[in-house]
């Protein structure tokens, strides 16, 4: 039997634990209540009556669309595809493609970035052209058709990334692709899906891709180089970075497609769509107004 003191003395020092304890657990919840406003202030300006509705509303009315923007996501990559696809929809139903999403695995016995090619493949069966943009991209300006850089001559456009450490690390992005649907472009992605030593590489498909395109991938995944010609060079245009704009030599100065590539947070890679997502919808409303930017004709008051 203890004495009442002695009790006293053996709580105390635990419900100063308890009280740090909970004063821990208050902070943690009032941080995540100020990254609850944060996005429910997003949100609010997300959801009022913006210009793209009307954009949205025509999407269904494509029935004999020779293109289609298709894209891919599983997992954690469902609630990015969520936020980025808004911006697929608008892209497609103003430049009239169809709109392809899966989000489930096309090709379920390899990592999920092989379903990218299983399911541009199958797309060249129905149509034209097939553009491919990763869950992780999002598009910030929709003004311009990526088909209007089609060339006779051309089959595959992508872009080519560039590392600021060093002028000659290069790395050609499956991030965001536009593919003709050519005998050229079929057997391209043919051997790019035999090119199995790479189904568990760190980059997947892009690493096929970049061997093909004669690429030189170094085992310690420092940046690749261009070191050889292909067969397939001649096919293949280089578009410009606004297409697959990510971040320091590879950021473009004026962005169409925002790519963000492989974050460790989940959260913070959300965040960040949804912060393109309002700079898309004000780049929406600004090319509705051609006339009010700076150095145009007077816009009307
Ligand atoms: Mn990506």
């Amino acid at each position: 039997m203890q004495t009442p003191d002695a009790v006293m003395r053996r709580l105390r020092p635990r419900r100063r634990d308890a009280h740090e304890q909970l004063r821990e657990e208050l902070r943690a919840l009032e941080a995540d209540v100020e990254r609850l406003r944060e996005e429910v202030g997003m949100w609010q300006e997300l959801s009022a009556p913006g210009p793209e509705r009307p954009l949205i509303l025509g999407a269904g009315d494509r029935g004999d669309a020779r293109r289609v923007l298709c894209s891919l996501g599983v997992g954690p990559y469902v609630d990015l595809l969520a936020i980025s696809s808004i911006t697929y929809e608008a892209y497609a139903a103003l430049h009239g493609y169809d709109l392809r999403l899966a989000t489930d695995l096309l090709a379920p016995e390899r990592p999920p970035a092989w379903s990218k090619i299983a399911l541009v493949r199958q797309l060249l069966e129905r149509y034209d052209e097939v553009l491919w943009v990763d869950a992780d991209a999002i598009f910030l300006d929709i003004s311009k058709d990526i088909a209007e850089l089609v060339r006779p001559d051309k089959d595959l456009y992508l872009v080519e990334h560039v590392y600021e450490q060093d002028e000659s690390w290069r790395s050609a992005n499956t991030g965001v692709f536009l593919v003709r649907s050519t005998r050229w472009a079929r057997r391209f992605l043919d051997r790019v899906w035999a090119a199995e030593q790479y189904i568990d590489h760190a980059w997947w498909e892009n690493a096929a891709v970049l061997d093909l395109l004669g690429y030189e991938l170094p085992p310690d995944l420092t940046p690749p180089r261009k070191l050889r010609q292909t067969e397939f060079d001649a096919h293949v245009e280089l578009i410009g970075l606004e297409w697959n704009s990510t971040a320091g030599a590879s950021l473009a100065d004026r962005p169409r497609i925002r790519h963000h590539g492989r974050a460790s947070d989940m959260s913070d890679l959300r965040r960040r769509l949804l912060e393109d997502l309002i700079t898309f919808r004000r780049n929406l409303a600004s090319h509705g107004a051609p006339d009010a930017t700076p150095g145009g004709p007077a816009a009307p008051r």
